[in-house]
């Protein structure tokens, strides 16, 4: 644990305590956050050690609450771009010029004319994510791009084309596995993402005291496999290759075992015809892992009582990344580790999302096409790749402006070169964001919201991918500035205003709709009933209490003991709502007549890209892949002092072989070349990486001059992404990030 001693503050100063948890990254840890109110900052952040998930555990990014609100580079009004330089606002005139900009572009353009790309803190933020769907449905763009696009995309329409909804996660029993399967991912440094795990080192100490096995599969020793009991390299970008080989292995060896899902499942038998040729032997070539390897990896998952394979990042965001996503669920399903306990589970989100269901889920993609390159949209969403080409695009009904939603696409996304230069081209943009960034400093205004600790939450996304069922709220810790708006008020001020609505009708229609949709599940109550006992107050704290209510563990709104907003705020470390289940398959699944359909069009088309991939070998070159620290969160942690101090992160990590090879020393430049760009990087030369195998952080590359972060720009580094270029998994549209063809070479003296 990277912990923080808490330094109290000075004797006799009159310090609060509260209690929430850090919102930074899935994992949600408990804080212990000590209040000077009268000062309105933070006096120390530490961990909750009654937090049942954390249990006292925190990483150094716990300080980010504290740091992040105390940077003077932080906005805290919105500022207009002007020549001369950025002007502070006031807010009613900035909203105002916004939503008439934006309203005239509508007006005269359509609404496909106002692009969005939409960032990662959303997620952290339950305000703002109760409102996303009201605020995309209003804008109402076929010009709408998000990180999703560079992150979990394929999972989602693995999931969706499985279990008939893309939210519906699988998520691995971490703490009652005896045998884990790691592949792409690094819980040690990112906590967990679709496995939100707190203190997932300790977890996986624990799995290992109780006598199970860690296996990791990566081209890198990272810190993951550093404390496995097997760890494999793996080439990147050929997953899919491997678990077919695992999907063979079971078929040829009769091991199949459905358990509770025998019965329905459709296309076993076209899955065993696809796995034939998919043999260890014949795929160990490309993978880089010997037959035996894979022979044992199958026979010791299924030796094991309670085997899971996960699979993530590193599988996600690769050639094969639908592919891989899709077969970690096949391989689970095919021994019975689907929905049963130790292996793969959905978990049940006390605000109802995860319930039973009726309805049949529709595969949302293709309704529309880029138009550069006619690649479908997937979820309403085209590909963050494409970003740059689509906004630069100049036939009749090219993009006209943009909205930009806690994100920072230029460095976080490949093209960010192109990017900026296609935002530039634009008639207005609009940025909600807190900093003045690579992305933000080309808009025309920007919008800070309140930070974290000036705004309530709810650990709502998370409760779909946690290891453990909790329910958990965060109180609003430090007072606002005056005006200040949080992230779902500035979000329905934009849609309201562009659409001639105020945010009290806005949200007059999704309490009315919430209450319609609750009432008619709970037929004793009805919907007025729901509404009278709802309250008045607007905003998102009353829509959660009717979702809480409404829940699996809620009040019904008849009294008794059940949950209600109320009851989650008093329980102050948070709610433990008691381990995954299983059984809740075939209940929760969308599919036509609550089938799994193993194989769906989609994916045997993709098929055909895999088996020339086969035939063609692996491309030529040195492979550039990701890396996570733990002091960075993608691309906005650089302008705390405490994150950027000490040695330069931004490194190529290199094999001691293939640096000796081109004549490089630990710390020399290298030039590193691909399709797409050539960036000088130090070199740091480290036997964890697999030979062939290059590895380059992504979230730096802090070189513009025109941003308003200090500290970032003194540490600026390479942005991995100007690097990666235009590849795509196909069937999501997802990026290619790992697994790119490079060049890499001494600076010539
Ligand atoms: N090469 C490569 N690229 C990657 C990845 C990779 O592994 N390799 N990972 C991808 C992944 S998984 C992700 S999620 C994406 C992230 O992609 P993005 O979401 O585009 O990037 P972030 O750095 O998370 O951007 C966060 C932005 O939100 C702002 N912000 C932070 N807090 C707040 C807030 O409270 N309110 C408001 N309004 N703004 C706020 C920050 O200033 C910053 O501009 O990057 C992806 N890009
Ligand atoms: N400290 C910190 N924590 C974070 C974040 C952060 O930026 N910093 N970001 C958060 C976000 S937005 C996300 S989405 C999560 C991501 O959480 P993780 O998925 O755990 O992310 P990474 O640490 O990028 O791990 C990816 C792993 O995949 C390996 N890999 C790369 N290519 C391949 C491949 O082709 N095949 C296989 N088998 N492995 C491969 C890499 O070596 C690396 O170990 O982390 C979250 N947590
Ligand atoms: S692991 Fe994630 S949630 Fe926990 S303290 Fe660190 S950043 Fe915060
Ligand atoms: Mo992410």
């Amino acid at each position: 644990m990277e912990a923080t001693a808490a330094p109290e503050g000075p004797p006799g100063q009159a310090t609060e305590t509260v209690f929430r948890s850090c919102p930074v990254c899935e994992a949600s840890c408990g804080l212990v956050v000590a209040v000077d109110r009268a000062a309105n900052r933070v006096v120390s952040v530490r961990g909750d050690a009654e937090d049942h998930r954390s249990r006292g555990y925190v990483c150094a990014k716990s300080q980010v609450v504290k740091d992040l609100h105390e940077d003077p580079a932080r906005l805290r009004r919105p500022v207009r771009r002007t020549e001369n330089g950025w002007e502070e606002m006031e807010w009613e005139a900035a909203l105002a010029l916004v939503g008439e900009r934006l309203a005239a572009i509508r007006a005269a353009h359509g609404n496909n004319a106002v692009a969005m790309y939409y960032g990662n803190p959303n997620g952290h933020n339950f305000g703002a994510q109760i409102y996303t769907q009201l605020f995309i449905t209003l804008l109402e763009t076929q010009r709408f791009f998000s990180a999703g696009s560079v992150d979990q995309q394929p999972k989602n329409l693995s999931c969706e084309l499985l279990y008939g909804s893309a939210w519906t996660f699988p998520i691995p029993d971490l703490d009652r596995s005896d045998f884990f399967v790691c592949m792409g991912a690094n819980p040690l440094v990112s906590q967990g993402s679709l496995m939100s795990a707190p203190d997932a080192g300790g977890r996986f100490e624990a799995l290992r005291a109780r006598g199970g096995e860690l296996v990791v599969i990566a081209p890198r020793r990272s810190e993951t496999a550093a404390i496995a009991d097997w760890h494999l390299f793996i080439r990147p970008g050929t997953d899919a290759f491997l678990l077919f080989a695992l999907v063979n292995l079971l078929f040829a060896s009769d091991r199949v075992h459905l358990g509770h899902l025998a019965g329905r499942i459709d296309g076993l038998e076209r899955l065993r015809e696809l796995a034939a040729p998919f043999t260890p032997e014949a795929v160990a070539g490309i993978t880089g892992v010997a037959a035996d390897d894979i022979r044992r990896l199958c026979e010791r998952f299924c030796a094991a009582e309670r085997p899971v394979i996960y699979g993530r990042i590193g599988l996600c965001t690769q050639e094969f990344g639908t592919l891989a996503s899709w077969l970690v669920d096949v391989v689970n399903l095919l021994r019975g580790r689907l929905d049963a306990v130790g292996g793969a589970m959905f978990p049940r989100p006390a605000t109802g999302q995860g319930e039973d269901s009726d309805s049949v889920g529709e595969l949302l993609r293709g309704r529309w096409h880029s138009k550069v390159r006619g690649l479908p949209e997937d979820m309403s969403m085209l590909p963050a790749t494409l970003m740059a080409e689509e906004l630069a695009w100049e036939g009749q009904e090219r993009a006209r402006a943009l909205i930009t939603v806690a994100g920072n696409p230029v460095l976080s996304v490949p093209n960010g070169d192109r990017l900026r230069e296609a935002i530039d081209g634009l008639d207005f943009v609009v940025a909600l964001d807190i900093y003045i960034n690579e992305t933000t400093s080309r808009a025309d205004v920007i919008l800070p919201s309140t930070v974290q600790l000036e705004h309530s939450n709810y650990d709502f996304l998370f409760q779909s991918t946690s290891v453990r069922n909790f329910a958990r709220y965060s109180p609003r810790v430090l007072a606002p500035e005056p005006g200040a708006r949080d992230q779902w008020q500035l979000m329905l001020e934009i849609c309201g205003r562009v659409n001639g609505l105020t945010v009290e009708q806005l949200d007059a229609m999704i309490f009315e709709g919430l209450a319609e949709r609750v009432g008619a599940r709970l037929p004793g109550v009805g919907a007025e009933r729901v509404k009278e006992l709802a309250g008045t107050e607007p905003g998102p704290e009353r829509l959660l209490d009717m979702m809480l209510r409404a829940g699996p563990h809620g009040d019904r709104f008849a009294g008794g003991e059940g949950l209600t907003l109320a009851r989650v705020k008093a329980a102050e470390h948070g709610i433990d709502l008691g381990p995954l289940t299983p059984g809740r398959l075939p209940g929760i699944l969308r599919t036509e007549g609550k089938r799994i359909r193993l194989l769906h069009p989609l994916l045997e088309e993709d098929l055909g890209r895999l088996r020339e991939r086969l035939r063609a070998g692996p491309p030529p070159g040195l492979l550039l892949i990701g890396r996570r620290h733990i002091r960075d969160m993608n691309t906005w942690l650089h302008n705390l002092p405490h994150f950027v101090r000490g040695r330069n992160r931004c490194t190529l990590r290199m094999h001691p072989g293939d640096a000796a090879g081109r004549g490089l020393a630990d710390g020399a430049t290298a030039l590193v070349r691909s399709a797409a760009a050539e960036r000088a990087v130090p070199v740091e030369i480290s036997d964890e990486m697999m030979p062939g195998v290059v590895s380059l952080p992504h979230g730096f590359g802090h070189r513009h001059a025109d941003t308003g972060q200090p500290h970032a720009q003194a540490h600026a580094g390479v942005s991995a992404n100007d690097l990666i270029g235009d590849g795509l998994d196909l069937p999501s549209g997802t990026s290619i990030v790992n697994g790119v063809p490079v060049e890499v070479r001494a600076v010539p003296p």
